[in-house]
């Protein structure tokens, strides 16, 4: 095997699959496995507890997927060239903001096809192996192995950053049985004194530079939280119906973040510029409907209608808001009924809304668009 002409063909493949980057790490990562234990044992990760399924399997790469020798980690920008402008929605009255990686189709899929293409390719050149690609979906510690590959460091927010291309991509990996040559180089962390992820925080989440209290986050508690979401907490939240990209839109590196042009990733069902008022309307079938195929269907119609109703509760009040609430209570489950409840009381009681922190930038991604 060419491991120079095989890794030339992977570099052109990854750019026309739409990739941002590529690297190779290696599999030993008993260290990190230790240290992320370690942290696990001394958060709340609330309702995460598949974290713990099978955690020892994070640090054992070949134990996921036998013989398992290298990883190849690939980044895949997603914020869709055709979107409407993210900071006008997330200030724009009655609207609510879904988070710029779930506009549109199930990340999963996207990126898991794409890798098994990108696998196929390289079997047309060294014949059969055995691999597994894995996006978000198993004991993996992507970010670890991506900063290991070379393809960025873990910034203050958490998040694998790149100084060419910021924040706004996911991570995925192929488990390969066969050895290449692994990245001699990382990325230096970049995050010098800069604290505007931390700054500004809407939930004030961050404990401590690259450390997320779990249970405070936004895309935590509108996503992966089952129950109630803690009153204090609510008025924090503004209009983030499913997500938050607050900690990646005011980070600097981001101004050379990538556009996708990929169709998979633009918006579906017009969730760039959702009203709330619609939002709340929909029933469990719609919301089944409407959301077939995207990420956002996992979280279930009450989680759906109780992340809208916070967001409602934290508008300025109108006679079309209260309406809507209140016709949208009698077939709302128990906990989006709770919700509604806080929500009309809120909007009879306006002086309960903190006046949000705004920083003096955001920084989103406007030039530079990925081909696919
Ligand atoms: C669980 C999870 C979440 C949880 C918890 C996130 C977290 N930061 O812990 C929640 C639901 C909150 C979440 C939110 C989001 N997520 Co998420 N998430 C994951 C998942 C499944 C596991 C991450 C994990 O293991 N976290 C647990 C902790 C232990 O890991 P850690 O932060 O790396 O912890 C280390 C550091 O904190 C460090 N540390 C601790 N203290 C200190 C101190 C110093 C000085 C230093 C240097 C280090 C350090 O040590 C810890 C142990 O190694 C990964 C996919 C995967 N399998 O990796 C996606 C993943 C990280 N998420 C992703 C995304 C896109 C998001 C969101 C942006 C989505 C959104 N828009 O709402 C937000 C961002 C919020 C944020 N700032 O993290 C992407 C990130 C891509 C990228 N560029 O990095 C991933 C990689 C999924 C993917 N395949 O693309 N996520």
């Amino acid at each position: 095997m060419n491991i120079d002409a095989l890794l030339s063909q992977i570099k052109d493949d990854a750019k026309a699959l739409g990739f941002s980057s590529f690297g190779i790490s290696h599999t030993s990562l008993k260290e990190a496995g230790q240290k992320h234990q370690a942290w696990f044992e001394s958060i709340d990760v609330g309702d995460m507890d598949y974290m713990q399924r099978n955690a020892h399997l994070r640090a054992n790469p070949s134990e996921l997927h036998p013989n398992t020798v290298s990883i190849l980690s690939f980044t895949l920008p997603y914020w869709p060239e055709k979107s409407s402008n993210a900071l006008e929605q997330l200030n724009r009255a009655e609207h609510g903001y879904v988070s710029r990686y779930a506009l549109g189709r199930d990340y999963h899929k996207v990126f898991k096809k794409k890798l098994e293409q990108m696998a196929a390719r390289i079997r047309e050149t060294v014949g059969d192996f055995s691999y597994r690609v894995f996006v978000d979906s198993a004991p993996v510690m992507e970010q670890t192995i991506a900063e290991q590959a070379g393809l960025g460091w873990v910034g203050k927010n958490t998040l694998l950053l790149n100084a060419k291309s910021g924040s706004f991509f996911f991570l995925g990996e192929i488990f390969l049985d066969f050895k290449l040559p692994i990245a001699d180089t990382q990325a230096k962390n970049s995050c010098g004194s800069c604290t505007q992820c931390l700054d500004f925080c809407p939930t004030q989440a961050f404990r401590n530079p690259y450390e997320l209290e779990v249970t405070k986050c936004i895309s935590y508690l509108t996503i992966e939280h089952h129950g109630s979401i803690p009153e204090e907490l609510r008025p924090l939240i503004g209009n983030r119906i499913y997500g938050c990209d607050d900690c990646q839109l005011v980070c600097p590196w981001n101004k050379f973040a990538l556009l996708s042009d990929n169709a998979d990733f633009s918006p579906r069902n017009q969730l760039d510029e959702l009203s709330l008022i619609e939002a709340i309307r929909w029933n469990e079938s719609e919301f089944l409907d409407k959301m077939a195929g995207s990420p956002i269907r996992r979280i279930g119609h009450a989680k759906w209608q109780r992340n809208v109703a916070v967001a409602i509760g934290n508008q300025k009040a109108s006679e079309a808001l209260i309406d809507a609430l209140n016709k949208a209570y009698p077939l709302a489950s128990e906990l989006a009924q709770e919700h509604i409840q806080w929500a009309i009381e809120q909007l009879k009681n306006p002086a309960n809304i903190p006046e949000a922190k705004t920083p003096k930038r955001y920084y989103v991604p406007v030039a530079n668009v990925l081909k696919s």
